[in-house]
This record gives structure tokens, C-alpha cells and sequence, in this order.
């Protein structure tokens, strides 16, 4: 018997105390976007999510040692080590997107690294650099150096935590790219266990960590198409709603399309059919 205590809660999981030494993750339906969760759920996007970071887990535990205990027979909660976590997100792009686009394009550096002049969105770049970034109080992330982040997690503990997060993603980029999916960048959390080994804990290299893009019709110079999430955001934006709370409802047509994205994503990197992941959890590990 393990109650469960509420731990805390974010936009779209749950997480709780089970004992003092494990915790259990709980992933919901929910979608954001823009920041914003939507009014309605996607079917079993939690069960995508939470079977894809298993997969991971268990094909990367030689690379680093990760938190995954056990996975529940609902396929959306997974039972891990309660960690100290560190107080940082370590963030490893292979392309140029997002925030790293941005600071690009102002300075021609993203978090201290000086990167080739002439780069255009979305291009791949000469190696994956680590980006580290602080949970701001707001939920919101901040870009910080890798100077901070070792002043922040100890010299040790970060360097052993941006290796072993550059290690897991190139092993997970090439791994997709031979499925047909582009893993552009993607935010890992580690923590330290009560000996001071140094583990991937969290989610990894899910939908929601990770921007995946479609390989085919993948070209620099323009944002890439998010592979799960672009249904949903043209649409939305098509109802002309301004990105503020709330969420327009969704309706059938984008719901199961969405559905059917993250499906496709899971069935195409894991090589497992869903149905059989919904029938036995466990054999994603
Ligand atoms: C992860 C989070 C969520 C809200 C704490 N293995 C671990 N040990 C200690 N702490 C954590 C983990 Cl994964 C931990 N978060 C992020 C998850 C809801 C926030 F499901 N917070």
C-alpha cells in the first residue's frame, strides 16, 4: 500500500511522494500551447509521452544512469528515484530554433557560444551546444551561461550532467533521424541520488521537451513545422484568438488528428505499435 501525497503539480502532470525515496509521475491529456493549456485534452498524449521517455530511459541507461523505477499498467505514470534535482535545466540544440534563433541573430552567440556568422533558422549547427537555463519563478525559463550553471550545480556535478545530456541526445538525434524525425533540441533534468551519482531524471526526449520536426520537407531558412503540435497551433491562431487564457475549445477533427501526430511519433521512434504499448506498458523497456 503507498499513498500518494501531492507533490506538485505542472501545466500538464502530476507528480507525487510515495515513499521518501521514490515518487510517482503522473502525465495527463492536457496540451499547451503558446504557454497556454487548452480547455481540451488530447486522447492518450499522456500515455505517448510518458511510454516515449521509458523508451529513452531504457535505451540510454549505459550513458547515464536515469530515475525510471517502474512504469504503471496505465501506461501514464511511471514510478521513479527521488532525487536532489539540480537547479538547472541543461538544454542541448543541434539546430537553430526558438530562443537560440533569437539570441543568434542579436549577438551572434547563444548562451556564451560563439557560434559561424551567416547561419539561418532552423540550420543545423557545426556540434550541439549546451544552453542551461534557470526555472524562473513564473514558470518562465532563463538563458543563462555555462560559467552560472556550474557556480549553480557545483563544477562536478554539471560537468558530469552536460555530458551525459549531449551524450543521450546524440544518441537520440541520430536514432530519429533514421525514423524520419528531426530531434532539433530538446531540455533534460538531472538530479543527484544519496550517493552523489549523477541521473537523468524527469522526462526525456518527449513531444513536450523536445522540438521533433518532420525530416521530409525539412529546410533551413524558415521555421520547421512542430511534427505534433502544428494541427493544433494553426488552428488556433485561424480562430484569431490572441495566445492570452483561454484556450480556445478544440474540435473533433483537430483532436484526432493531434491524436494521431503523437501516435505516429511514438510508433515511428519506439518501432512499437501503439496498441501494443496500450496492451502492456512495459514493452517499451
Ligand atoms: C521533477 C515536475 C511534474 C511538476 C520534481 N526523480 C525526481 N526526483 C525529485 N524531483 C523530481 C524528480 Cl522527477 C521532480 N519535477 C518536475 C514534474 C510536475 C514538476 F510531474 N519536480
Amino acid at each position: 500500500m503507498s499513498e500518494r501525497v501531492l507533490l506538485a503539480s505542472g501545466k500538464v502532470r502530476e507528480i507525487y511522494a510515495l515513499d521518501d525515496d521514490r515518487l510517482l509521475l503522473v502525465a495527463s491529456d492536457r496540451i499547451s500551447t503558446f504557454d497556454v493549456v487548452l480547455p481540451t485534452p488530447i486522447p492518450d498524449k499522456g500515455r505517448v509521452l510518458t511510454g516515449l521517455s521509458a523508451f529513452w530511459f531504457a535505451r540510454t541507461s549505459e550513458i547515464v544512469p536515469n530515475h525510471l523505477l517502474d512504469l504503471g499498467d496505465d501506461g501514464r505514470s511511471t514510478v521513479c528515484r527521488r532525487l536532489e534535482m539540480l537547479p538547472v535545466e541543461v538544454v542541448v540544440r543541434g539546430y537553430l530554433s526558438g530562443s537560440g534563433w533569437v539570441d543568434y541573430r542579436a549577438t551572434g552567440e547563444i548562451c556564451g557560444h560563439v557560434l559561424p556568422a551567416g547561419l539561418r533558422e532552423s540550420e543545423r549547427l557545426p556540434e550541439p551546444i549546451v544552453t542551461p537555463a534557470t526555472k524562473a519563478a513564473e514558470g518562465h525559463d532563463l538563458n543563462i551561461d555555462e560559467a552560472e550553471a556550474a557556480d549553480l550545480c557545483g563544477a562536478d556535478h554539471y560537468a558530469e550532467a552536460r555530458e551525459a545530456a549531449v551524450a543521450v541526445y546524440r544518441f537520440a538525434a541520430r536514432h530519429a533521424e533514421e525514423r524520419g524525425i528531426v530531434l532539433a533540441d530538446t531540455k533534460f533534468e538531472l538530479g543527484v541520488d544519496r550517493d552523489g551519482r549523477v541521473m537523468l531524471a524527469d522526462e526525456a526526449v518527449t513531444p513536450d521537451s523536445s522540438r521533433f520536426w518532420p525530416l521530409d520537407g525539412y529546410a533551413p531558412g524558415r521555421p520547421q513545422p512542430s511534427f505534433d503540435k502544428q494541427f493544433v497551433r494553426d488552428w488556433c491562431l485561424a480562430t484569431g484568438w490572441d495566445r492570452t487564457y483561454p484556450g480556445p475549445e478544440l474540435p473533433d477533427d483537430v483532436v484526432s488528428g493531434t491524436r494521431a501526430r503523437y501516435v505516429e511519433a511514438f510508433e515511428r521512434l519506439t518501432g512499437i505499435e501503439f496498441d501494443r504499448y496500450l496492451a502492456d506498458p512495459k514493452v517499451v523497456l
